[in-house]
């Protein structure tokens, strides 16, 4: 490095330096999201230390190569044994140099990122940066002094804000509350040049934001408290920032100290693995064998069928800027279907996603509803959400292969139905594909991309490109009756009705798993889903189903009564205040029941509950994962996480059968197996996890 003539130096493969004149550049380039690994902590160390060496260097600007600066600590560094130099030391380096450091902020400057830049002398960020402190969504707090130096720029209610609630906030807002100092446009390198030297000029104010002194806002901490008390009341994390934030009044390296202690409690607590797997999960998913396949180009989206579930799926397309066409059999559930359209973007209106002027263009310019198939024969990607029945959609299916064009993807919405049928009634099965969706389709997250025998890998690399553009989180699926997760939901839901049956309320059941942290118990889902959607199915399998099963039929004959759950306002649950309270009509059916079984009723723990439900879940996912419907563990976990509201600081099903082990799992299922043999068997994949001592993380590291 030679001064004033801008020659560029490399301290390692991340870090380089450069100077110019009285100013030294940094950059970090560490794609793709310049996260802050062991090697940009130590070159950055290095970097600094030769900058502030040199005494022609008057001022550093630091700033971020590629789409953003730096957007974290290494996610993938957490739990492995830590590597010096640590982030917090590094942060308190910057703070401490004498040779006042500028940080260009851009792209999504998050975490460690905004750690970084916060310990810096100055910050200007280019227009359209995202700043945020994340880490709580990963269940630690900013543990690289976030949690002192935030409410010394921007007060406590504010940081409390920020890092609580995990939320990104844009420049503008990071400007109002001080945490930056300009926002400048520009590319990051001349932007930090440009910044050097207004600070250099005396145009940019610089100073340590560890020597500020916090005001206490206790009423603030407070709040936040009860808030959290309320909302979060399983978490750990959120609580833990509390405390941090509420010691930066003390000193600095008080409050630092205090931040540590309470980031390694939060770094040892199991919801920390829990929720970096989730993270995972939610990227692994897109890694599928197709992944190198040509996606088809995809503008115009047919729907056929305007129930609650074509007409979610539209309004998805239509958010996502698609141009939609719904088409219907008749007049009738046409304008329904299109009413309820007009009803989710109203939604949507609410909810602050669109604006009521984008709601009258969605519907008046993308929308178009017909009667009859032919309308269809433009759409590059037609989906039936029509009544789940194998010959209703044989009949559409086949239908549709006179009308679509050349290269469409013909999708099914099918929850249950075997895709390799609906895709032989078609001269083009490797067009047909299964999309999926969940109800509220505009709102729900997960889609299963479901791959018949014949589907070709670029229908399968659509699935996944729609699924992107809809914000949606796709993930591949054999076929098989149910797919992932309707496949394990209805055996596991087996295991709730069996406690049922044998002595536990519907409500206590649900108390206890919500008490797990699911969204809902099992009750409460079915009584949202509607009985009657199972009621079809459980008619359809009663043929097959053997003798030696057990059935419990208390729903069935809540529909018999017409009682569907919320949506006729009666179910396991009455809703005539809007809150769910325990049907009388249900406990009769089931005291009924219990007595034609000759069951008196035995008392079940909340313990109990919980680990039979997630023993029967995670029995029945290995089976999925061993016959190859799912890819990796992984994949299940998301589509429990994304689709089925189990809690997110579990990290799914398989990351929690590795937390209780296959053999005390095994264990569970033989003791349940004393009293029903048929329903508790075993799995192959388990016995031999159990005697290898193999985990599902294992099988996700040799497949991802
Ligand atoms: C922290 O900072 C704690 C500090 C205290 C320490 C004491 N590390 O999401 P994308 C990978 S905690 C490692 O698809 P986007 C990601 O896995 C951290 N890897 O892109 C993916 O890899 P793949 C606080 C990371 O443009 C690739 O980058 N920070 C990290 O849709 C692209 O990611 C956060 O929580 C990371 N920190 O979104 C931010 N981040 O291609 C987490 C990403 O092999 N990150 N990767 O699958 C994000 O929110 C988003 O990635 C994004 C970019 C907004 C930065």
């Amino acid at each position: 490095m030679q001064d004033g003539t801008g020659t560029e130096h490399h301290i390692n493969d991340v870090i380089s330096v450069e100077t110019q004149g009285p100013v030294g550049l940094i950059c970090i380039n560490n794609p793709p999201v310049n996260a802050a690994s062991h090697a940009v902590r130590s070159g950055l160390w290095q970097a600094v230390e030769l900058l502030a060496g040199n005494k022609t260097i008057r001022v550093i600007g630091l700033y971020g190569h590629g789409r953003t600066f730096v957007a974290g600590a290494d996610i993938r560094e957490f739990g492995k044994p830590p590597q010096d130099p640590w982030l917090p030391d590094l942060c308190n380096f910057l703070e401490e140099c004498e040779t006042p450091i500028l940080c260009v902020l851009h792209g999504t400057t998050l975490g460690g990122g905004l750690e970084i830049a916060l310990s810096c002398h100055a910050r200007i960020a280019l227009p359209g940066t995202k700043i945020g402190l994340p880490e709580v969504t990963l269940g630690i707090l900013p543990g690289a002094g976030g949690t002192q130096r935030a409410p010394r720029l921007a007060g406590v209610k504010a940081a409390l804000d920020l890092i609580v609630s995990g939320k990104p906030i844009p420049a503008e807002e990071a400007l109002g509350c001080h945490l930056i100092d300009r926002i400048l446009d520009g590319d990051p390198r001349q932007v930090a040049l440009q910044g050097a030297y207004a600070v250099l000029a005396g145009d940019l104010p610089h100073k340590r934001t560890g020597s500020l002194k916090v005001t206490p806002d206790p009423a603030a901490i407070s709040a936040m408290r009860e808030h959290l008390k309320k909302t979060q009341p399983l978490l750990f994390s959120p609580h833990r920032c509390v405390d941090a934030i509420e010691a930066s009044t003390s000193e600095m390296t008080e409050g630092l100290g205090q931040e540590r202690h309470l980031f390694n409690a939060c770094m040892e607590s199991p919801q920390r693995a829990g929720l970096i797997h989730a993270f995972f999960a939610e990227r692994a998913v897109s890694k599928i064998p197709e992944r190198h396949a040509l996606p088809r180009p995809l503008e115009t989206i047919g729907v056929i069928g305007g129930g609650t579930m074509g007409s979610g799926i539209a309004t998805a397309a239509l958010l996502a800027g698609f141009s939609v066409s719904l088409t219907e059999r008749d007049e009738t559930g046409l304008s329904r279907g299109v009413e309820t359209i007009a009803q989710n973007l109203e939604g949507a209106v609410k909810r602050g996603k669109i604006s009521d002027t984008d709601r009258q263009s969605l519907l008046s310019g993308k929308l178009m509803a017909s009667v009859g198939l032919e309308p269809l024969k433009t759409s590059d990607l037609i989906i039936e959400a029509a009544f789940e029945d194998m010959a209703v959609k044989q009949a559409i299916f086949s239908e549709l292969d006179g009308i679509a064009k050349p290269g469409a993807i013909l999708a099914t919405n099918t929850s249950y139905l075997d895709i390799n049928k609906i895709a032989a009634s078609t001269s083009r099965p490797g067009d047909v594909i299964g999309l999926h969706f969940f109800s509220p389709a505009h709102i729900m997250r997960l889609m299963e991309v479901v791959v018949a025998q014949e589907t070709s890998p670029d229908a399968v690399a659509t699935g996944f490109k729609l699924a992107k553009n809809l914000g949606k989180i796709a993930v591949r699926s054999g076929v098989c009756d149910g797919f992932i997760g309707n496949r394990i939901m209805t055996f596991y839901k087996k295991a709730a009705d069996y406690m049922m049956l044998d002595g536990a309320d519907p409500a206590q059941i649900d108390k206890a798993l919500t008490g797990y942290g699911f969204a809902m118990g099992p009750y409460q889902v079915a009584d949202l889903a509607g009985l009657d959607i199972s009621w079809a199915a459980n008619r359809r399998r009663a043929a097959t189903r053997p003798p030696e099963e057990r059935y419990v039929s208390v729903a069935d004959r809540l529909c018999e009564v017409g009682m569907f759950g919320r949506k006729t306002g009666k179910g396991f649950y009455i809703y005539n205040d809007g809150h769910p309270h325990p049907n009388p009509v249900a406990l009769s059916f089931l005291a009924e029941e219990r007595g034609v079984a000759g069951l008196k009723g035995r008392p079940f723990s909340d313990e109990d509950i919980v680990n039979r439900f997630v023993t029967a879940m995670i029995l029945e996912a290995a089976r999925v994962l061993d016959e190859g419907i799912a890819l990796r563990p992984i994949d299940i976990d998301a589509v429990f996480l994304f689709g089925y509201g189990f809690p997110r600081f579990r990290g799914g099903p398989m990351h929690t059968a590795d937390q209780i082990g296959a053999p005390e799992l095994v264990r569970r299922i033989e003791t349940y197996a004393l009293e029903d043999p048929y329903y508790w068997q075993v799995p192959k994949l388990l016995h031999v996890m159990a005697e290898n001592g193999s985990s599902f993380e294992d099988r996700n590291r040799e497949a991802l």
